[in-house]
């Protein structure tokens, strides 16, 4: 038992060693990267060390005068820190604490030193401002003495200033002694301490500009980089997709001590190019009359998508062919970057024409000059019924322009009036036939179920005419004759 017992404190005192040391490298490492209470302004001396011996002390003041027989103002603020030396020659009182400074780091501050010394060649109180790094030699950021600022002498604030050139864990330390003997106190005045930590240095990708693949894009950044104190951390308030746009995203970089540094990266995502629309149906097409069919269309967008398409058809509904002529289907598509397609199909719906029937013949054919002649024809529809109702116009024009005005001097027994020689600048001079027939319009011949019309050509001089029917559904039918 006895044995155990020894045994269990050893273990006992290893374990509260290992722990120990544990602590004190996470002491190490959550050293704050700035000074605390640098300034004094809590009027005491919260998050500072003080090292006072006999005789000295140490503390924050607003003005000295009622305890020190001197005046001092801050240089910052309200208070300050006066630290006064002590009774034993050559020991310094000392206002200290300890920090983590990163490479680059700045420590500044400012400080004064006041003495009630004389020098006499021996008394020379000292009063520093120092950086400590482990067992180092004291790094000297400010120095003065009584040899320095006369007997009874005082400085005025003195800024001083410290650039760390590696990483690590530092005391700052101001202090004051007699020297030489342990009379006549001398002090250091200390404010405004700032430890300047610089930010992470953060690069950021370069802008992007993309076409939009839908009404949101996904975008590759690319990588920022950081240059600081390890751990850094670097984000961005980038969305998973980007709408149509510009879009600045923020990146940010953050040191283990919490620095921080941003930067911007630009996204712009365009669509500049209009949607796409297809239809079954192409513009020009033609159709029988009640020829069943259908109109099929659709509209896509290959860069921020549809927001909409308009058309009076729904795709795969009925095309309308119940009536002859022309027509127009309209189809508007938008996408959502406000680009517009609008495409205008026109189609024909015509009747099934079945002609000529004896005796013209869509060959040339020689008749006698004179004679009547029965144009006839049929219409029908895609399903084979005969249409009565069209209407159907002749006209007809001799084929040489010249020959047609001898046709028209010649022509005795009827006149043709020379104000309907409506197309006299064309190669064939087109004009409405007017002649005994009632109209220039066929008529429909219920018996035959056929539209008829008879040309005369009693008067024509002998040459080559062309006979046009024109008929409502926008077609033309031209037979040409030889008159003898
Ligand atoms: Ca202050
Ligand atoms: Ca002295
Ligand atoms: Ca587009």
């Amino acid at each position: 038992m006895q044995n155990s017992g020894k045994h269990s404190r050893f273990k006992l005192l290893y374990i509260t060693m290992i722990t120990f040391s544990l602590i004190v490298i996470f002491a190490g490492n959550v050293l704050a990267s700035s000074i605390t209470n640098g300034g004094f302004e809590t009027g005491d001396l919260s998050g500072w060390d003080t090292f006072i011996p006999a005789g000295g002390s140490i503390i924050a003041t607003n003005n000295p005068l009622s305890v020190e027989q001197f005046s001092m103002s801050p240089i910052e603020g309200n208070y300050f820190a006066l630290i006064r030396s002590n009774s034993i020659a050559n020991y310094y009182t000392a206002l200290s604490q300890p920090f983590y400074a990163s490479a680059g780091s700045k420590i500044c501050g400012w400080a004064f030193f006041k003495t009630k010394d004389s020098y006499l060649g021996i008394y020379n109180d000292a009063s520093l401002v120092v950086t400590k790094t482990g067992s180092a030699a004291d790094n000297i950021l400010f120095q003065e003495s009584v040899s320095s600022v006369g007997d009874n002498g005082i400085t005025p604030w003195k800024y001083w200033e410290y650039y760390f050139p590696a990483s690590g864990t530092y005391t700052i330390e101001a202090k004051v002694a007699n020297i030489g003997d342990r009379y006549n106190n001398s002090y250091i005045g200390i404010d405004d301490v700032k430890l300047i930590t610089p930010a992470p240095v953060l690069s950021v990708p370069a802008d992007i500009t993309a076409e939009a693949t839908g009404i949101t894009t996904p975008v590759t950044l690319g990588e920022a980089t950081a240059d600081g104190i390890l751990p850094l951390t670097i984000t961005n308030d980038a969305p998973a997709e980007f709408p149509l746009g510009t879009t600045v995203v923020t990146w940010t970089a953050v040191d283990a001590y919490g620095n921080s540094a941003s930067a911007s990266q630009v996204v712009t995502i365009f669509d500049n190019t209009a949607p796409e629309i297809t239809a079954a149906v192409e513009d020009g097409a033609e159709f029988t009359l009640n020829e069943p069919a259908t109109f099929t269309w659709s509209a896509s967008d290959g860069q921020s998508g549809l927001a909409a398409a308009d058309c009076a058809y729904q795709s795969g509904a009925a095309l309308d062919t119940s009536t002859v002529g022309e027509k127009t289907i309209n189809i508007t598509a938008v996408d959502n970057a406000g680009n517009t397609t609008v495409k205008a199909i026109k189609y024909y719906v015509r009747y099934s024409f079945i002609g000529l029937f004896s005796p013209v013949n869509p060959d040339a054919r020689i008749y006698q000059s004179g004679s009547s002649i029965p144009v006839k024809f049929r219409l029908e529809d895609a399903n084979g019924s005969c249409i009565k109702t069209a209407t159907a116009a002749i006209s007809y024009a001799p084929v040489d322009p010249s020959l047609y005005l001898i046709a028209q001097t010649t022509c005795n027994s009827r006149t043709i009036d020379p104000a309907r020689f409506t197309g006299a600048k064309g190669p064939k001079a087109e004009v409405q036939l007017m002649v005994a027939e009632t109209s220039e319009f066929f008529r429909f011949d219920e018996a035959k179920m056929q539209y008829i019309y008879n040309f005369s050509t009693a008067g024509f001089a002998a040459g080559e005419y062309d006979i046009k029917i024109t008929l409502d559904d926008g077609t033309e039918n031209i037979i040409r004759i030889i008159l003898r």
